[in-house]
């Protein structure tokens, strides 16, 4: 596994990833100042606490990364052969940013910013909005100036906010603001709310390692036993990480969620319009980020369809030349391989 990385598909596609992070630095000293003066909560001191502080080789180069947007990340997707960086402001962006005024202030400039970085590398850089869900009407404005006015293709949301989570009716404007632009909604893991945070830092458990998984995929699933699919049927919603695991568990959670219904165990589950098969294979999309493994990958293929899954590299958090070439590498069909990574984020990000 040793072959050159060349952007310009010289291996018959372009490579296109979708889930790459860039930081603003007054959105990491905001994280910063709340760890300082104790009002971040578990996960904000146990993630940013340490990205923002930790003097390791590790912790200072993706911080020197994230807050890059030029030449050098340019480089190493060179180096790297990623053509395209579909970009967006690394989690939890603002979501946690008790003054909602200055929370919305560093999304919209951030996403100024990252419209000028794009404008710049327009044939290389592509970005999503960046919303304050505190305040979901002024979310669904900068939804649509995201779109109309800046070029975006998409919409990332950092899971919950603040322990609140999507499915709640006062989002809604943002869903509307997605269905009226035609835009998918990226939804990236974030730590957990202090509610669930449980063991899972004393277990060194809370970050990607498993909690991320753990919140965004419960996140995803109230979307979907809520009914956003039926109310929004041609929603996309996104998920890295081989779409949290849902595929792998999709057999039992539907099952399991039919005979919840049946037996009128909960209140708050309802008789849906399908099954979660079916929401599985026309509403989600999934990526590889953290997850270049080809037994999760060909089972998303094999469960969601080889037109919802992509590729993504999770740049600066994975930065690994080899996991590229295990990505070329896949024992998928050539045809596959292009929609992987290139033709399906084209079609639905509509590039
Ligand atoms: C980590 C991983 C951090 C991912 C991230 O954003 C992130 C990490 C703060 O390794 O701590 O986006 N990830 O998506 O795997
Ligand atoms: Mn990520």
């Amino acid at each position: 596994m040793t072959h050159e990385l060349k952007t310009g598909g010289d291996r018959g596609y372009l490579r296109i990833a979708t889930e790459e992070a860039f930081a603003t630095r007054e959105q990491v000293d905001v994280f910063l100042r709340m760890v300082h003066d104790g009002t971040a909560d578990k996960g904000m001191v146990s993630l940013w606490g340490f990205y923002a502080q930790s003097p390791s080789e590790r912790t200072t180069q993706i911080m020197d990364r994230l807050l890059d947007l030029g030449d050098q990340r340019i480089r190493h997707m060179d180096e790297t052969g990623i053509d395209k960086a579909i970009l967006a402001m690394t989690s939890p962006g603002v979501q946690p940013m008790l003054d909602t005024e200055e929370a919305k202030g560093i999304a919209s400039r951030a996403n100024d910013y990252l419209a000028d970085a794009c404008q710049a590398h327009p044939d290389r850089y592509i970005g999503m909005t960046a919303v304050a869900p505190q305040d979901p009407q002024w979310s669904a404005q900068e939804i649509r100036r995201g779109a109309e006015e800046l070029g975006f293709k998409g919409v990332q949301i950092n899971s919950h906010t603040q322990g609140h989570y999507l499915d709640e009716p006062q989002f809604d404007p943002i869903f509307r603001a997605l269905a009226d632009t035609g835009q998918p909604l990226y939804i990236h893991p974030a730590t957990l709310p202090d509610e669930m945070m449980g063991g899972m830092i004393d277990a060194g458990l809370d970050g990607a390692v498993f909690g991320f998984a753990v919140e965004t995929s419960y996140h995803l699933l109230r979307l979907v036993t809520t009914g956003i699919f039926d109310r929004y049927p041609d929603l996309q919603i996104m998920a890295g990480h081989g779409c949290e695991a849902l595929p792998y568990w999709l057999y039992r959670t539907d099952f399991m969620h039919k005979a919840g219904i049946r037996s009128g165990r909960y209140e708050r589950l309802k008789p849906l319009k399908h099954d979660l098969f079916h929401y599985m294979r026309n509403n989600f999309l999934g990526t590889c980020s953290g997850l270049p493994f080809e037994p999760a990958i060909k089972l998303m293929i094999e469960v969601m369809g080889e037109d919802r899954v992509m590729y993504a590299m999770d740049y600066p958090y994975e930065y690994v030349a080899d996991e590229v070439r295990a990505m070329d590498n896949l024992d998928i069909t050539d045809a596959q391989k292009k929609k992987f990574f290139q033709t399906n984020a084209e079609r639905w990000f509509k590039l």
